[in-house]
């Protein structure tokens, strides 16, 4: 039975084709494998547990149903949904992993995330991520009304989209000498990201990276390991 990998889906009610191609995913090829892993960045952002919508309710039935019948789903925070709590998790049936965790895959250790941590030189991200990050800070958030936290939330969207204009792409990938050194740290020779968008398969110094992609509309980015290898499937 495979295991399924995924990041990056960004999904919102403005791309409803993006939320079509998910709950085919999972009711069709999730059904059939042994784990799911979400990656982070499952929606385009996330304010906290108590918001309902159709999209969001959608969403929790479709992974909850895979859980159900035994398919293992867990799910990595990514940048944008990193206020994701245990109250959406149980509902939809996810484990929540931490920032970086080891699995065995088909016999490989390999350490998963989310990938943002591993982009050192966008300074400027990670001075951010270190403040949105500070636990009681999302307590004071999570008190919030919850259309100030959406609010909020499209202000920083936007913020960020334009500081993104006047930032050099090699500075929001991943830095090759943390990530090697991380990888290390972990012991292992296999290592699965997503948040670059960049979906590739780097070979290095005895070190296997593979990047997840993004999601598009008539294009899914699904990485699947089984006894046999590994591939991506759209
Ligand atoms: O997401 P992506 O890939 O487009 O860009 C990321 C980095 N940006 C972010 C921000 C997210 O897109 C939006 C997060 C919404 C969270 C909602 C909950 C808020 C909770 C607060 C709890 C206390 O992660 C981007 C990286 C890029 O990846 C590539 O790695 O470059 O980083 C930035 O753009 C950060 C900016 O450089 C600096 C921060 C600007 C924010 C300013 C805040 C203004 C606040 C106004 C509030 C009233
Ligand atoms: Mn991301």
């Amino acid at each position: 039975m495979p295991v399924y990998f995924i990041a990056d889906l960004h999904l919102s009610e403005s791309r409803p084709e993006l939320t079509a191609l998910f709950l085919r995913f999972m009711r069709e090829r999730a059904l059939q494998a042994r784990a799911v892993y979400i990656l982070g960045d499952l929606f385009d952002f996330w304010v906290g547990d108590d918001e309902q919508s159709e999209l969001i309710d959608a969403v929790q039935t479709a992974i909850r149903a895979a859980a159900d019948v035994g398919v293992e789903c867990f799910f990595v925070h990514g940048n944008r949904d990193f206020l994701i709590g245990s109250r959406f998790a149980e509902r939809a049936g996810l484990k929540l992993l931490p920032e970086y965790h080891l699995l065995d895959l088909f016999g490989e250790k390999t350490l998963i995330c989310h990938g943002d941590t591993l982009c050192t030189d966008d300074v400027r991200y990670q001075r951010f991520r270190k403040i949105v990050h500070c636990k009681w800070l999302q307590g004071l958030f999570l008190r919030l009304p919850l259309s100030l936290r959406l609010n909020i939330a499209r202000k920083i969207r936007r913020a960020s989209k334009s500081d993104q204009q006047y930032k050099p792409s090699e500075i929001m990938d991943v830095n090759p000498q943390f990530t090697a050194a991380t990888a290390a740290q972990y012991g292992v020779r296999l290592l699965i990201h997503g948040h670059t968008h960049r979906q590739a398969v780097h070979e290095n110094g005895g070190l296997t990276r593979i990047v997840l992609g993004d999601w598009h509309a008539d294009r899914a980015s699904v990485l699947r390991f089984d006894e046999n290898g590994f591939g991506f499937e759209e």
